[in-house]
């Protein structure tokens, strides 16, 4: 079994990447944003609750992603690996991620942190909001998403950097060549 998790501020290009990724080692994703979008759009109760959070650009607490996560673990057991799209997300999350995964004897083999800079960050977002719709894509909301990010999600590099598990990728440039350059990192590590 092969384990990744793809790492990086909002904007980077985590969705983007992971569809290329899943294409090409058919590993199956496991996005918190897109399962969080969905009870949301389903109006489930933990949708009523991310929501709160979501349009404000927080984050959604750990305890509800943790229990996300662990019941999509269990909803597929035969298969080749799993790439964790914008999860981690807090190092509590990311403890939590290696208590899931060592009782299933399947560790996280690498993480691919990509980096991108804040003005491009913004630029993007902008752009996605004006294109999707997306309710958490407007400026302000943008600008509390990365103070998040700096505050509680940056951390977990350093935590798998502590691990040796960290391999960082530049994320600017075209979708083809960062793709590029994941694929090697994972290539390298299969
Ligand atoms: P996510 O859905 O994870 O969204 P994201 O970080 O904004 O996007 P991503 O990095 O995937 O960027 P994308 O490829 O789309 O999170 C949304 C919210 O959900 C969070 O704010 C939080 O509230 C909640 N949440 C999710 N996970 C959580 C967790 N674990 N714990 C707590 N809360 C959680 O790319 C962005 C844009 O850039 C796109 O428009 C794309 O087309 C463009 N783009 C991509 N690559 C490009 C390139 N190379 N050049 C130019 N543009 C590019």
């Amino acid at each position: 079994m092969f384990n990744l998790v793809l790492f990086g501020p909002p904007g980077s290009g985590k969705g983007t990447q992971s569809a290329n990724i899943i294409e090409k080692y058919q590993l199956v994703q496991l996005s918190t944003g897109d399962i969080l979008r969905s009870e949301v759009k389903n109006e489930t109760p933990l949708g009523l609750e991310a929501k709160k959070f979501m349009d404000q650009g927080m984050l959604v607490p750990d305890e509800v992603v943790i229990g996300m996560i662990s019941s999509k673990l269990d909803e597929n057991p035969d298969v080749k690996g799993f790439i964790f799209d914008g999860f981690p997300r807090t190092v509590a999350q990311a403890e939590a991620l290696d208590n899931l995964l060592e009782f299933k004897k399947n560790p996280i083999n690498v993480v691919i942190s990509l980096l991108v800079a804040e003005e491009e960050l913004k630029k993007r977002l902008v752009h996605r909001g004006e294109v999707s719709g997306r309710s958490d894509d407007n400026e302000e909301i943008i600008m509390n998403r990365i103070k998040e990010y700096h505050a509680k999600t940056s951390p977990v590099a350093d935590y798998y950097q502590s691990k040796n598990k960290l391999v960082e990728v530049h994320g600017e440039g075209t979708v083809d060549e960062i793709f590029a350059a994941i694929a090697t990192t994972i290539d390298s590590n299969l």
